[in-house]
């Protein structure tokens, strides 16, 4: 796409190399020109809407940390209200801080109302705008600054929360998993998530050079990694039928999931300064144990 027909402009402030950039001009370039955009506090609003500039040439709504979702509602209703709600798309951009933590009784509410809102979440793991803190989407063993490894800690010591099932349950439209690597599949999905009669919900992994701890030009390599390890399956499903999970994107074999760890320097304490076997070994069970489910 040209670059004046971005409807991310070039010129924001964001981090070379950024997965959150990448994924919100991707769904932008799907979505096209006719949509209203809200999004919470976060990296994306800090580096594109700094007054009096803004990157956006769409639209653009920031709120509070935790209420996009409830925003993007009241620009849903405000819009049928006024007979104007044909044609426009409403979409709501939320980090993975501001959607599965702060923001999820917002979100929650959203989908039981039934608002024709396609809420794409930006999962980059953890709190990044403030410092790389720890959320509830934060893989296990992964560092960051408030899960800290050491002699006694591996790092983040819990499971990442299953954000796209608790949204499926909810029984919404249309839930998708996404990254930036394989970005048709992620456009197919906006495309689908947009032209749902109702709520849609899309988790898109987008990998931070700062947080994770790699060099900014391996951001689509990463990605991609997580999807060719098995971390991060690609799939889609429709009104809630968990059963009948769709995987879009199946590695041909999958890799092991050492070759992810290894290239991000948030898992370099799972290598050195003695290489901590028994926590790959877990971690990668827990990879087969989902994809067994999967098929893949
Ligand atoms: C109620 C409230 N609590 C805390 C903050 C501070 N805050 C602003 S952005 C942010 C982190 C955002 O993390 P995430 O949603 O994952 O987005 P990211 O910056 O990682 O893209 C925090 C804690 C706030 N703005 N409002
Ligand atoms: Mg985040």
């Amino acid at each position: 796409m040209k670059e004046e027909k971005q409807l991310l402009a070039p010129g924001h402030r964001m981090c070379a190399g950024c997965g959150v950039a990448l994924s919100a001009r991707l769904c932008l370039e799907a979505a096209g020109e006719k949509t209203i955009v809200v999004v919470p506090t976060g990296c994306m609003e800090v580096t594109t809407s700094q007054y009096p500039e803004t990157a956006w040439r769409v639209p653009f709504i920031h709120v509070a940390f935790e209420n996009a979702a409830a925003a993007a509602s009241g620009v849903d209703a405000a819009l049928k209200m006024m007979g104007k709600r044909e044609g426009v798309n409403i979409v709501a951009m939320g980090g993975d801080g501001g959607t599965f933590d702060i923001g999820l009784q917002a979100l929650s509410g959203m989908f039981e109302r039934g608002h024709r809102v396609t809420y794409v979440c930006n999962d980059n793991e953890a709190y990044m705008n403030t410092g790389i803190q720890r959320s509830s989407a934060t893989p296990y063993a992964a560092w960051t600054t408030t899960s800290p490894p050491g002699k006694k800690s591996i790092g983040e010591f819990r499971e990442k929360k299953p954000i796209g099932y608790i949204a499926a349950a909810h029984g919404i439209p249309y839930v998708a998993t996404a990254t930036i690597a394989y970005f048709a599949d992620y456009q197919k999905k906006v495309k689908k998530a947009l032209s749902a009669d109702g709520p849609a919900f899309i988790h898109v992994l987008t990998p931070c050079p700062v947080g994770w701890r790699f060099p900014p030009d391996r951001t689509v390599e990463v990605s991609r990694l997580a999807v060719q390890t098995g971390v991060f399956p690609l799939w889609e499903v429709r009104d809630g039928d968990i059963e009948n999970l769709r995987i879009t994107v199946k590695p041909p074999e999958r890799k092991p999931v050492e070759e992810y760890l290894a290239v991000q320097g948030r898992f370099s304490h799972l290598f050195k300064p003695e290489k901590q076997q028994d926590v790959i070994d877990r971690i990668q069970k827990m990879v087969d144990e989902k994809c067994e489910r999967y098929g893949i």
